[in-house]
């Protein structure tokens, strides 16, 4: 531990001894604890990050030469890009099968835009049951237990800030009928708020510095460092199935993708995706690009106008391939990036309100952006990587994230998007299904991933011959 005047060098050589004004101020364990906390800040890169991203605000760098990245559609037979979907799911379920394939939930993110206290995969998602999205992930992970008779690991990345909350969710639902020892969930890095135009470091309290999780990105190294990554090697486990914790409609785990990924690019890829057809230019999703060979995806805020709006002559986006946030990274790649600098993931800066302590010691709310913080994220992974691969799924399928209170990507929406899928896919399989005047289902259902993850999977012996206008059916 450093003494406060060795610490105050080292920060004063950097411009950020402020840090330490109120130290002198501080009870001794609080004091050690805010030297514990500057210590374990990466305090050598900071005035690099802070000339870099503070200072200035760096455009992202838009390759010259930028196409659509290219993709497998949905529907294997398209004379666009034929594929073997039965090869794809036989060498998928050989994996699941030998056990080498976990999930890993980032549930880092602070669900601000959600107004909701708590970690957000505690959010009642489920359309009838209301069932916390963790119920509806852990359903997911044990329905693939049940097909493949091998345990699915459940990795979850948290936030310091609602990893105790996430942990004691757990505890008190009985980790939703699964094995506590098959769960481990250990919180991401975090990096320091630092103040626009001055670059310094703030205080969110006179013995705190103000600190903001690291971005999904984070998930490398913090697979790396809680020892997650060592957890994968002795269970044998070589692909990780990487989801977002706002999207109950995702398949955990997709046999059809995994074996893809550990197949289609020649080889097996290192780190894979899914795409979505995105709903129009403006839609605030990451949009899969190719580059001298290398995919790549470009977030909406980065990628240029022209190019979000250039259409092919039938009129289709020609950028049209969105990322619903739904990877398959392989452990061994993942070592690789966590454990080699040169393989280190770019920061992305974010302009936020951040309240803190100001050199009066008094506590600040400011009224608008006042701080810069730095993020990574997980998918500036994909062009550091051997191969990959992207898979068209359907968006009314697996992807109906919940992000904001009300309308677009809502949990209302979500609740509307979980009915009509089931409706489709009970209809699929012969079930009457009450639709209004527009179409939409005249009523509410939702089936658990243990009952069925696609419509194959329903058992019509057990299903309703029809449902009445108005029910509520959980299935
Ligand atoms: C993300 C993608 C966007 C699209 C969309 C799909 C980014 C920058 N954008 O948008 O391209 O794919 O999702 O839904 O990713 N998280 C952490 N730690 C953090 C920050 C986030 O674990 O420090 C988690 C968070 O809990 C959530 C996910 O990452 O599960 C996405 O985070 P977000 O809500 O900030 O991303 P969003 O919706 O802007």
């Amino acid at each position: 531990m450093p003494t406060t005047d060795t610490l105050h060098a080292r920060l004063a050589s950097i411009g950020q001894d402020h840090l330490l004004r109120f130290a002198g101020t501080l009870k001794p364990a609080a004091r050690a604890a805010l030297l514990a906390q500057i210590e374990s800040l990466p305090l050598a890169q900071v005035p690099d990050l802070v000339e870099r991203y503070v200072r200035h605000s760096p455009e992202f760098p838009v390759p010259d030469r930028l196409g659509p990245a290219p993709y497998f559609p949905v529907d294997s037979a398209s004379p666009r890009r034929p594929w073997d979907h039965l090869e794809a799911r036989a060498r998928g379920e050989e994996l699941l099968g030998a056990g080498k394939v976990a999930c890993f939930t980032v549930a880092g993110g602070q669900g601000t835009r959600l107004g909701f206290e708590g970690p957000k995969g505690c959010f009642p998602a489920g359309a009838v049951t209301g069932k916390p999205l963790f119920a509806i992930f852990a359903e997911g992970v044990q329905a693939a237990e049940r097909r493949s008779r091998r345990t699915v690991p459940w990795y979850i990345m948290t936030s310091p800030l609602n990893h105790e909350a996430t942990k004691a969710f757990f505890a008190a639902n009985h980790y939703f009928g699964l094995d506590p020892a098959q769960v481990m969930m250990f919180p991401q890095g975090v990096m320091p708020s630092f103040e626009m135009g001055t670059g310094r470091m703030l205080l969110a309290a006179p013995g705190e510095v103000a600190t903001n999780p690291d971005g999904h990105g984070g998930s490398i190294s913090a697979l790396a460092v809680s020892g997650a990554l060592d957890d994968m090697h002795a269970r044998g486990i070589e692909h990780i199935s990487y989801f977002q914790v706002d999207n109950p409609l995702v398949r955990v785990i997709d046999p059809v993708f995994i074996g893809l990924h550990a197949s289609g690019a020649g080889t097996s890829a290192e780190m894979s995706s899914k795409m979505i057809a995105k709903t129009g230019p403006g839609e605030k999703v990451g949009v899969f690009c190719i580059s001298d060979a290398r995919i790549m995806v470009i977030e909406y805020s980065d990628l240029p106008r022209h190019l979000a709006e250039e259409r092919w002559e039938d009129g289709a986006l020609k950028f049209i391939a969105g990322s619903p946030a739904i990877h398959l990274i392989s452990v061994r790649f993942a070592a690789k990036l966590a454990g080699d600098p040169a393989f280190a993931l770019p920061f992305h800066r974010a302009e936020k309100k951040v309240p803190y302590i100001d050199d009066h010691g008094r506590l600040v709310e400011p009224a608008k952006p006042n701080a810069v913080k730095l993020e990574r994220f997980v998918f500036d992974a994909i062009p550091l990587c051997r191969g990959s691969i992207v898979l068209e799924t359907r968006r009314e399928d697996e992807f109906g994230p919940i992000k904001n209170a009300t309308g677009v990507d809502s949990a209302e929406s979500c609740r509307a998007m979980q009915t009509a899928r089931a409706a489709r896919w009970l209809e699929a399989a012969g079930v009457r299904v009450p639709r209004r005047a527009d179409g939409t289902p005249d009523c509410t259902l939702e089936i658990s991933p243990l009952t069925a993850t696609s419509p194959e999977e329903l058992d019509q012996a057990r299903l309703p011959r029809a449902i009445e206008p108005g029910a509520k059916l959980a299935l």
